[in-house]
């Protein structure tokens, strides 16, 4: 088991494209694994590669309640989009700080396994809402990003606060 640094926000490597995968060999495999590992014990619904320092198009995700579905995103792309929500969202990169972002309410999401099998599938909800978000990841765009200029501030101030008082207490 191996638990992987999750990069935090300001950090300038979030802001890395991340690129396709083309081999879907033993690195890519334990690169899932670790992914997986480091979700679970962050008590994340999903882990884009960006946020590890890994530039690649590989996204973990598992929203069950009994944290043992998970699912594995390489190289998504989204075929169909209709209709637009809005929902609170939170992300392990930017701790501390839940907004409302407008999403694609439904989404077909054409993807490969960590085997290389191409798989095609229909999501909502949650699901919707969560690959959109770690697709962004893969652009390296943060669901702040999304924010009006003056809840932007707002939670970066927050978060600039947060990292003040982590300095002083240690
Ligand atoms: O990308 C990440 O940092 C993971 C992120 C995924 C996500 C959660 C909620 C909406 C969109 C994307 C998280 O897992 S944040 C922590 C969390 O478990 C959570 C936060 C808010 C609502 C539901 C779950
Ligand atoms: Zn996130």
């Amino acid at each position: 088991m191996a638990i992987l640094e999750v990069l935090r926000f300001p950090d300038e490597r979030l802001r890395t494209k991340a690129q396709p995968v083309t081999e879907f060999n033993d690195e890519i495999k334990t690169l899932v694994k670790d992914m997986l590992d480091t979700m679970y014990e962050e008590k994340g619904i999903g882990l884009a590669a960006t946020q590890v320092n890994v530039h690649q198009q590989v996204v973990v995700m598992d929203h069950s309640e009994d944290r043992n579905e998970p699912m594995v995103f390489i190289n998504p792309e989204l075929t169909d989009k209709t209709g637009k929500f809005k929902n609170e969202e939170g992300c392990l990169s930017v701790p501390g700080i839940y907004e409302k972002v407008e999403r694609w309410e439904t989404v077909t999401i054409k993807y490969f396994d960590e085997h290389g099998e191409q798989h095609e599938k229909p999501a909502d909800e949650l699901l919707s809402i969560c690959i959109q978000h770690e697709m962004d990841h893969l652009e390296g765009i943060l669901f702040i990003d999304h924010l009006s200029p003056l809840k932007r501030q707002r939670a970066k101030a927050k978060l600039e606060k947060m990292a003040r008082q982590a300095a002083k207490h240690g």
